[in-house]
């Protein structure tokens, strides 16, 4: 057990340090008021595990779910909001992704004035626990209004659905205090070929993507690409196609990209490349950090248990290229297993930021003078070796 002294009378402080000093793997056991501006807090180290990490990390409710799959119902009990987001807090998270209905559930029913007194609610709750929303994502995906898409819907009135739920969603990241949106375009493609015409739907997003820039000036996008699931085709399934409708909309600058390691695996390709090109575009503003075996459904996995190497460099290229410096967040976007009982709900989750600091390490042991040596030799095969080396040896 150890003795802290807090010199300051601001009880506000102490409670700041309180979260810290827990979110450094102690646990607060007695706070003393010593009634003369100062207080004693006594605590007591619980993770001895605790790795020290440049990045800050995110997480959504989302990924603390009741196991439920498209082939069997849930498993696990519903965990409710705010415990979830005690939990997260007390693991360590910096920030918490929101779907627009997770922040504000039934939004649908509710006036826009009604929307941003819900989200300012929440915003009261998330400052409780000193954590920050990352971003707001409309989730088009589970609405009878959008059974055919959203943004690139055949139904002009299923259109104009959702781009309500992205104005609302921008008005709900606005009272959180964040200033992202996500577009997770899962339905916006399709089952059927010749349902869509692949031009018109690209020019339907953009034109989608141009009203939500010119509703807020402030407002900045991140199109989180997927290659298919729910959908066949995607409209946008990589992170280069999401850079040139970048490129393309009215204010590029505010329209960048978010990477989900699984997803690029998807698409058959390497997540670390895929985030290595966005980076090179300075438009690398969010990941989803996960796994994936194979290119089959949308597994979710824990941060680097199947495709080790890869979550390394995935790891590697985000800390060579300063990604954090402006404030991102490393998301985590996983799925414990459907057999996990209740008390193992947020396993994953554990596990994955843990993995992520382990190969964080591991990164700060990588021996560039050796690299160096090995591409000037051109012997790319000690390079490799050596790098094997690095991830098994202890
Ligand atoms: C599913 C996506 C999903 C999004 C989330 C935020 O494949 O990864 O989890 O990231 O809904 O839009
Ligand atoms: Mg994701």
């Amino acid at each position: 057990m150890a003795k802290i002294l807090v010199c300051d009378d601001d009880k506000e402080i102490v409670e700041a340090i309180e979260i810290y000093l827990s979110q450094e793997g102690h646990q607060i056991l007695k706070l003393l008021d010593n009634e003369d501006g100062t207080y004693t807090l006594f605590v007591k180290k619980i993770k001895e595990d605790f790795i020290m990490s440049k990045f800050k990390y995110s997480v959504g409710p989302w990924n603390v779910h009741e196991g439920a799959d498209a082939y069997g119902p849930a498993t696990r009990e519903t965990i409710d909001l705010e415990e979830k987001i005690k939990t997260f807090a007390e693991m360590g998270f910096d920030a918490i992704q929101f779907h627009d209905d997770d922040a504000v559930p039934n939004m649908n029913e509710l006036s826009e004035g009604e929307v941003v007194s819900e989200a300012k609610a929440l915003k009261a709750m998330l400052d409780k626990y000193n954590l920050k929303a990352e971003f707001v994502a409309p989730r088009l995906w589970m609405d009878p209004h959008t059974v055919d898409g959203g943004f690139t819907s055949n139904s002009d009135e299923d259109r104009e659905f959702a781009l309500w739920r992205a104005y609302r969603s921008i008005d709900i990241a606005n009272a959180l205090g964040c200033d992202k949106i996500v577009l997770w375009l899962a339905r916006e493609g399709t089952i059927c070929f010749e349902s869509k015409s692949p031009v018109e739907s690209t020019k339907k997003l953009i034109d989608a993507i141009n009203k939500m820039l010119a509703y807020d000036k402030n407002i900045k996008i991140m199109i989180e690409t997927k290659p298919n699931e729910p959908i066949d085709r995607s409209v946008c399934p990589t992170l280069g196609h999401a850079m040139a409708i970048s490129a393309t909309s009215d204010d590029p600058s505010r329209v960048g990209g978010l990477l989900e390691s699984a997803h690029a695996m998807l698409a058959g390709l390497d997540p670390a490349n895929e985030i290595g090109f966005a980076l090179a575009m300075g438009k690398l503003w969010g990941v989803h950090l996960n796994d994936q075996n194979g290119m089959k459904f949308d597994q979710d996995k824990s941060f680097g248990v199947e495709n080790l190497r890869t979550a390394f460099n995935q790891m590697k290229v985000l800390m060579e290229n300063g990604f954090g410096n402006n404030g991102e967040y490393i998301g985590l976007d996983v799925k414990v297993m459907r057999t996990e009982k209740q008390s193992g709900s947020y396993k994953h989750l554990e596990n994955s930021l843990k993995i992520a600091k382990m190969l964080e390490e591991k990164v700060n042991k990588f021996d560039y003078d050796f690299q160096k040596k090995c591409v000037a030799e051109r012997d790319y095969e000690a390079l490799e070796m050596y790098v094997m080396e690095l991830l098994m040896k202890g």
